[in-house]
């Protein structure tokens, strides 16, 4: 057993001369394998008297340890190399220009959805998300909608046949509401977020669609009166359709999670028989809003004496279709390219305050 170091000297000179992963993986079975030639040798420690494997025994498991080291010394070697090899030759030179025409487009609904994440973030929201399919704790009992409320009804509301683990019925959420529950639930206020998203009723005509998208805004902070929500409404509404002169009617309302509710109704004139955002001549209704009802506050487990805010809630396909004029809500999810390459955005249109949010 004398050449013991000659063999441990030879391993390591194959398992370092190994090109490669296979290569290397061949001198791993060779050595190391069921018939492999170090498992061959600790085999032998069985036949051999116990003086002699007492000697031998530390030497061939030393064997064995170190061409298992240098193994994976090499392995890792080999593996960095590749890796550097495919960091040098996959590379993508990101200043080199498109090849040809590209030709996908921003939906208008992506296009509103970024022009409201940055008018909000200047006012100091962050964009809330959450899952499509929801509990109807969230959905509804959460907000204050009691059991018999028609927005529970099966025409309504699409439930899933199983309910989730704790015995709650799972649904698409009917609003972007149950995202501010989980915010609620989640994280200490102050809490100033708006959720825009995808959600789901049951009903499809010329101005339903059984997908549409929302954007609610959430406010949790001490001493938050209905001015605040004005406020903040007309300075977001002023920068989405870039106009001073929008003017803003609050009309008394009911939403079971909201108290005092109002209907937010924005006043357009008519310029050659179009509607154009501004003045007061006319007035359409635009938004829902509120004071969040302290039961919500509570149900998120908040104290509504420590906490206040408002909230409110809006169709962004709507926002869409109002500032770039598009007149049938179906054409926003039929995938017809003409439509798409008419009213979509070119892909790199940031918006921007200082540059027009539109622009
Ligand atoms: C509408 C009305 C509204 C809200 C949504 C809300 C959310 C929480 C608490 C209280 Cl977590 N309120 N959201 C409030 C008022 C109106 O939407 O007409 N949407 C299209």
């Amino acid at each position: 057993m004398a050449d013991l170091e000659q063999m441990t000297g030879d391993w390591l000179a194959r398992i370092g001369a190994a090109g490669d992963l296979a290569a290397l993986e061949t001198e791993r079975v060779a050595a190391l394998g069921k018939q492999g030639v170090v498992t061959g040798l600790l085999k032998t420690l069985g036949g051999m008297s116990p003086e002699e494997r007492q000697s031998e025994g530390p030497r061939i498991h030393a064997l064995r340890e170190a061409v298992t080291a240098a193994i994976a010394d090499r392995k890792a070697a080999l593996e960095g190399a590749e890796l550097e090899r495919r960091l040098a030759t996959e590379g993508l030179d990101m200043t080199l220009p498109v090849a040809g025409a590209s030709e996908g487009s921003v939906h208008p609904v992506s296009q509103v959805m970024d022009e409201l994440a940055e008018i909000f973030a200047d006012l100091g929201f962050a964009v809330a998300t959450g899952p499509e399919i929801e509990d109807d704790w969230r959905n509804f009992t959460a907000l204050n909608i009691p059991e018999s409320h028609p927005a529970r009804a099966m025409h309504d509301t699409f439930y899933f046949d199983r309910k989730d683990g704790e015995g709650r019925s799972m649904l698409l959420r009917t609003h972007t509401s149950p995202v501010q529950i989980r915010t609620m639930q989640s994280q200490e206020p102050p809490i100033y977020v708006i959720a825009p998203g995808r959600t789901y009723r049951s009903d499809s005509d010329a101005t339903h669609t059984p997908m549409f998208h929302q954007v609610e805004g959430l406010v949790i902070d001490r001493g938050i009166t209905l001015g605040h929500l004005k406020w903040t409404l007309e300075t977001f509404l002023k920068a989405y359709f870039e106009r001073d002169d929008i003017v803003l009617r609050l009309r008394p309302s009911y939403f079971p999670f909201t108290e005092p509710s109002a209907e937010v109704d924005v006043g357009y004139t008519i310029q050659n028989g179009r509607r154009v955002l501004g003045g007061t001549d006319h007035w359409m209704e635009l938004l829902g809003s509120g004071m969040v009802h302290p039961r919500v506050i509570a149900n998120c487990g908040l104290d509504p004496d420590d906490w206040q805010g408002f909230a409110f809630g809006c169709g962004i396909d709507r926002l869409a279709m109002l500032k770039y004029g598009m007149d049938d809500l179906r054409a926003f999810f039929d995938g017809d390219m003409r439509w798409l390459r008419h009213y979509g955005f070119r892909a790199l249109d940031v918006p921007t305050l200082s540059g027009g949010v539109g622009a």
